[in-house]
């Protein structure tokens, strides 16, 4: 006798089955998590800090990404990766060898061997961040890094497009600006990106068909702007806000070309001068 599986009240499936979010403790991990939930039956969430009590469709999992073995096992059954996790401004090599470098060649070798082939990676404008600010640059500009921060950023971007030629793992490489609940100084009224625009970001690099290996920046619908989507508008990346309702908090001082300032003058703004920073970057 036949039997059917089908249950009447069963919720209908989510676009993914089983989605792993890296990072998840941090500022942004903490924002995608809600979003994620719409999107997969379970979501794996890890980091190296506290993750707090899961949600029912989450699965925790606290891993440093320089634990090869742990980061394989956290590869098990997932469908596609949203990779936030490491050190988020510019830090001592040897921290960021194991975390950036070593947390982002262990997470693509997890996935190559569990057969994931989607990865939204979290990268950064501090790729590009000794460029002008008086340059517009789109996804293939040189990478200019400010810091060895910048350097690992441009480390995973050069081995997800090996991955994805070697292996055909596609990667959409987010480099991200400011994202924070609010611009913080007159450099930010460039480069913030709204976590409803992040969200949307991350939405659009999972969703969209035949990414194959791209590089976006994020950036909200800023006033000014130093980055150019156009030649991956296929990813559909549309952002809703814009740090203009914030701009009188910094009259006069948005970066200028003209100042002797380094910090000025390049995009990358602060991080080029290689003093240790505040996490918001407040300068
Ligand atoms: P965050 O620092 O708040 O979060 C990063 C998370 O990674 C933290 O929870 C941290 O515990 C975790 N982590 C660090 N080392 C780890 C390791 N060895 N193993 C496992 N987890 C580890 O940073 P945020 O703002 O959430 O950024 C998320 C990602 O986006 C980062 O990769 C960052 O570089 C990138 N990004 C963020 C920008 C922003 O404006 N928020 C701008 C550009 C890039
Ligand atoms: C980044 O890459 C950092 O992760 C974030 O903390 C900010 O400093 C951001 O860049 C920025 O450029 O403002």
């Amino acid at each position: 006798m036949s039997q059917t599986m089908t249950q009447p009240d069963a919720a209908p499936r989510k676009p993914f089955r089983r989605l792993l979010l890296t990072g998840a403790a941090g500022n942004l991990g903490r924002q995608l998590r809600g979003a994620l939930a719409e999107w997969a039956d379970v979501v794996r969430v890890t980091d190296i800090a506290s993750l707090g009590e899961p949600a029912p469709h989450e699965e925790a999992s606290v891993v440093d990404l320089a634990d090869r073995e742990a980061v394989m096992q956290l590869m098990e059954g997932v469908d596609a990766i949203v990779h936030l996790g490491g050190i988020s401004i510019d830090a001592p090599f040897d921290d960021l060898l194991g975390a950036n470098i070593a947390g982002t060649y262990n997470l693509y070798e997890a996935a190559r061997k569990h057969g994931v082939k989607r990865i939204a990676f979290a990268s950064s404008n501090h790729v590009i961040g000794f460029h002008p600010v008086t340059e517009v640059l789109d996804g293939d500009a040189p990478q200019r890094p400010d810091t060895l921060y910048g350097v690992t950023k441009c480390f995973g971007e050069a081995l997800s497009r090996y991955y994805y030629d070697r292996f055909g793992i596609e990667t959409v490489c987010m480099r991200i600006g400011s994202s924070f609940e609010e611009p913080k100084n007159p450099r930010m009224l460039v480069t913030y990106l709204s976590y409803r625009d992040f969200i949307e970001l991350v939405r659009c690099s999972l969703f969209t068909n035949r990414v194959g290996h791209v590089v976006v920046y994020g950036a909200s619908d800023n006033p000014v702007k130093w980055w150019d989507n156009t030649k991956v508008s296929f990813l559909g990346f549309s952002p809703r806000d814009s740090s203009a309702p914030f701009a009188a908090r910094f009259p006069a001082t948005a970066p200028d070309a003209s100042r002797d300032d380094p910090a000025q003058r390049f995009q990358g703004g602060p991080f080029v001068l290689g003093e240790p920073l505040e996490r918001e970057n407040s300068r």
